[in-house]
């Protein structure tokens, strides 16, 4: 399935790559959250995915991107994020593909491992240039928030409906990032060390800062996301120990991240929205 080649059949095999700036993007969209929505409902509107993958039909992507969501119990949230994603990354005329990585089991939740584990188990797939790190409640509301890498470290959420569409603090990194497989690979992912809420954000920024880059953001007037509003989950408990973690960056970030991640895959499910990915990751 992860192949060069279009799915589509009545497309010559030798495509031009795609114009620079998406001639489909339509700019600020309005979205709903419509109870009755079902996976169904989204199946039909997406039948041109295969097992969570997408290519444009006429002409070759100049990115590929593999979406990574952690998740655990927020099928609401999934599902309305799925709703609007599609459309959102067609347009963007980009080949990419979605994995939603399950923590199985009801320990203590932990966002930085699963997304550690979604890079690992995306590679697998296919070398893709750029992740994006994405969390299932936060939905993009203007398509020229490119879902593409830059150079540097991007952080994609400048605002959001429930903070005025502010940045929440100078070096806030949290809710979506896209960085490339080497960014990812030069600061050695994400620690796995955050149990529950918090911290597992600043302390990605501390590991970019300490390999020298920058990070970087678009425009305000683009990086707006709408959160489904939710309340703390439980087994996502506030993670007293984070600002002790946070101290510890430099000394450990190159032995705690992707090369000890350590985690066994109970089931690797190809939907046609996304890859499912349940993952056993332990607990605290
Ligand atoms: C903020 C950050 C988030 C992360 C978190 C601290 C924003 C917009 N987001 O989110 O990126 O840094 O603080 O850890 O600032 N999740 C589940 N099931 C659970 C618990 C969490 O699926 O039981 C996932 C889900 O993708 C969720 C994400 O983890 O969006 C972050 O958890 P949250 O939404 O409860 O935390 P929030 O909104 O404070
Ligand atoms: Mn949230």
């Amino acid at each position: 399935v992860f192949t060069a080649a279009p799915s589509h059949s009545n497309v010559p095999t030798q495509t031009s790559e795609c114009p620079k700036v998406s001639p489909l993007l339509q700019g600020s969209v309005n979205l709903t959250f419509r109870s009755s929505l079902t996976f169904k409902d989204v199946e039909d509107e997406n039948k041109e995915m295969t097992e969570g993958e997408y290519e444009p039909p006429d002409c070759t992507a100049r990115e590929s991107v593999a979406i990574l969501i952690p998740h655990r119990n927020r099928e609401r949230h999934l599902l309305y994020l799925l709703h609007h994603l599609h459309p959102f990354l067609q347009r963007q005329q980009l080949h990419y593909a979605i994995y939603v990585i399950h923590q199985a089991g009801d320990a203590t939740f932990n966002r930085a491992k699963l997304l550690n584990v979604g890079y690992l188990e995306a590679l697998k797939d296919y070398s893709w240039d750029c992740f994006i790190f994405h969390d299932v409640d936060l939905v993009p509301e203007n398509d020229h928030n490119l879902y593409v890498c830059d150079e540097q470290p991007k952080h994609l959420v400048v605002g959001r409906n429930a903070t005025g569409y502010k940045l929440r603090y100078k070096g806030y990194f949290g809710g979506v990032t896209a960085m490339t497989r080497d960014h990812f690979l030069k600061v050695n992912g994400f620690s796995n060390n955050y149990w529950g809420w918090g911290g597992e954000d600043d302390d990605l920024r501390i590991r970019v800062e300490l390999n020298k880059m920058k990070i970087v953001r678009p425009p305000a007037a683009v990086a707006r996301y709408t959160m489904v509003f939710h309340k703390r989950d439980s087994g996502n408990q506030i993670n007293m120990d984070r600002m002790n973690l946070l101290r510890k960056v430099p000394q450990i970030w190159k032995k705690d991240g992707l090369n000890s991640c350590s985690y066994k895959t109970l089931a690797l499910d190809r939907m046609p929205l996304y890859v499912n990915v349940t993952v056993e990751i332990g607990d605290p």
